[in-house]
């Protein structure tokens, strides 16, 4: 057998012939190493110093202005047979995928270092991690993997010792959005990226790895890779249990993996610990509960709105050793972006003198890079080997109405059926039209590597004897009111609706059912303290049938939409729901509690 580091050593080789790269670095993760590099890219513009003073450490580095967000049209998946991809992904055929990205590669690197970057994805000695090697020719590309993986010299022992790994081929070309393409070989767990050094488009260890091949390698391995957080949750007796949570992008993730709970549930003893606020890898263990780690290393997050009011532990971890991507700047050059509420900016993301005329200050899909463990909340469980258990999964995304605040699934079927059926507005993560509603099951339409149907399937296959699933909820933050304001106070206070969800997992809860799934009751969610009106609360907390009935029958003709791969269990849970919602409104049912 060919030893991986064979495999690797040719394909550097290959890759060097073919893009013409006048030198090759192989990263070894070091400290000298990524000094170095700063100091070159702050000597040649691509990265700029921020106020060593009040952020020590920070940089900022401002994309080209049309490479600002993750580009979903550009994005293929690129299977031998087009069903596997699914009507939620664009498909190419892979033969003329990688003919049309090879003519783009040849002699992109002329005159460019050629950076080979082994990573691994999840704790270095985690059977649950996988590894890759990306090898790109942006030099801030390897600066954000050495805080988002765990880059180097330890990766690279690990994948001489392992059967294979994923190749991610990269470069920013011309940064041409008419020559830019992300593409994905699962079958042959390979990455093309080319035209963009944004994010996701770039950084191939977190969505095109760790999501939309992982969810691939996922499936035909037993387990599961979702874009969700990881939060443990710890109570006034001390236990403390871990939620997973996928929500869309810039859909509040990063927010609920580092929330400060209000003072009443600090002093109560309550207290947050974060694992991960992206992607989440997790495997049924021997006990049959689902183990969970985070792949990643770092946090890639969104700036805007981040504030001592909304998200204290996030502002307090990016004040010193992180990247600032596309936000603007003060006076005295500090990082700033809408929602801040200290100082004002003078310079906008773009670098021109900042002028409302022109729009935001900073991009509102501005992004830090920061290492995990600079989080105040950070816990030393997501360097576990074996993960931790999950006991709840929600899902949730923007609705901004007809949604509840907080609703479980009745069962697993019936939570996968919530997750396939989501729904949230487009956010600036993505590049094209932002606030329409789309479909976004389980958070992932943009990260899933196969065809949803088959995905759908693997997620009801966990349900078998002997597993200890994790009960599922829904939740819904953005609702909003008649004036147009959101209901829910969010941030912290979610905790609030945390310590429902664990409360029935433990079952000590109250709720009432309904045909939609169990609802807490205004006197089963502790208020106290908040400023929500009862009519705020009822809207919050009610069911609307009529509504409810209209979109069930949306949600059907989205499963519809997947042909006969969709499997017979996720309609049938639709159809009982419909018909639930049809008939003559029971009298509220309290539900025994758990
Ligand atoms: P990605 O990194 O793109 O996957 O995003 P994310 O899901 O981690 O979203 P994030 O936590 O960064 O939040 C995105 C935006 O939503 C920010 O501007 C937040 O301030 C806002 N937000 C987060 N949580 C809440 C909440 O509970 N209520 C309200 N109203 N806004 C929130
Ligand atoms: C997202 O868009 O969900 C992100 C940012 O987390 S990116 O890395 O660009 O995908
Ligand atoms: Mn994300």
């Amino acid at each position: 057998m060919a030893s991986s580091l064979e495999s690797l050593n040719r394909w550097v080789e290959d890759v060097a012939r073919l893009t013409e790269a006048s030198e090759i670095h192989w990263c070894n993760g070091s400290s000298g190493e990524i000094r170095l590099l700063n100091e070159q890219m702050l000597a040649n513009g691509e990265l700029l110093a921020l106020n060593e003073q009040t952020h020590p450490g920070c940089t900022l580095h401002r994309s080209s202005p049309t490479d600002v967000a993750r580009v979903e049209h550009l994005t293929f998946i690129c299977t031998r047979n087009r069903d596997d991809a699914g009507p939620n992904n664009h498909w190419m055929d892979p033969a003329e995928a990688h003919a049309k990205l090879d003519a783009l590669f040849a002699g992109a690197m002329r005159g460019r270092t050629m950076y080979v970057v082994p990573y691994c994805m999840g704790p270095i000695d985690s059977p649950l991690s996988r590894c890759g090697v990306e090898i790109t020719d942006s030099a801030y590309v390897v600066a954000n993997m050495r805080i988002m993986t765990r880059m180097g010299a330890a990766a690279l022992s690990r994948i001489e010792r392992e059967e294979s790994f994923v190749k991610g081929l990269h470069s920013t070309g011309e940064l041409d959005p008419d020559k830019r393409f992300i593409m994905h070989f699962p079958e042959e767990l390979s990455i093309k990226s080319i035209g963009s050094g944004y994010g996701g488009n770039a950084l191939l260890g977190k969505k095109c790895h760790a999501l939309r091949i992982g969810s691939w390698q996922a499936r035909s391995e037993g387990w599961l890779a979702e874009h969700m957080l990881i939060v443990g949750i710890q109570n006034p007796q001390g236990e403390t249990r871990y939620i997973a949570a996928a929500f869309p992008s810039a859909c509040g993730k990063t927010n609920l993996a580092m929330l400060i709970p209000p003072e009443s549930y600090r002093e109560a003893g309550w207290k947050v610990w974060t694992i991960g606020d992206d992607i989440c890898w997790m495997k049924p263990g021997e006990d049959g509960q689902l183990w969970a780690i985070n792949p990643e290393a770092g946090y890639f997050g969104v700036a805007p709105g981040t504030d001592r009011k909304t998200n204290p532990n996030a502002l307090k971890m990016i004040q010193h050793d992180t990247i600032y991507t596309n936000v603007a700047v003060t006076a005295d050059n500090q990082p700033w972006w809408e929602g801040l509420s200290e100082g004002q900016p003078v310079t906008d993301w773009q670098g021109r003198t900042y002028n409302p005329a022109n729009g935001p200050a900073a991009h509102p899909n501005s992004r830090f890079t920061v290492a995990a463990q600079q989080c105040p909340s950070w816990s030393p469980q997501a360097e576990a080997a074996q993960g931790v258990p999950i006991s709840a999964i929600i899902f949730g995304g923007r609705r901004p109405s007809l949604v509840p605040l907080v609703f479980e699934a009745r069962d697993w079927a019936h939570g996968v059926l919530v997750g396939a059926a989501m729904g949230s507005e487009t956010t600036a993560a993505a590049t094209g039209a932002v606030g329409v509603l789309r479909r976004d099951s389980m958070a992932m339409k943009p990260f899933c590597g196969y065809n949803f149907a088959d995905y759908f399937n693997h997620w009801l296959s966990f349900d078998k004897p002997g597993a200890k699933l994790p009960k599922i909820f829904h939740v819904n933050w953005f609702r909003k009111g008649a004036d147009g304001k959101f209901l829910w106070p969010g941030f912290g206070d979610n905790i609030r609706v945390l310590e429902w969800i664990l409360g029935r997992c433990a079952g000590t809860a109250g709720a009432e059912e309904t045909p939609v799934g169990f609802v807490p009751g205004a006197e089963d969610l502790n208020l106290k303290g908040l400023a929500v009106t009862a009519a705020a609360g009822r809207d919050l907390l009610g069911i609307d049938r009529q509504g409810w009935q209209v979109e069930l029958a949306a949600i059907g003709e989205y499963l519809d939409s997947f042909g006969a791969r969709m499997p017979q269990r996720l309609k049938d849970e639709q159809r009982r729901i419909a018909e639930a919602l049809a008939s003559v409104p029971a009298k509220t049912v309290r539900a025994a509690n758990g």
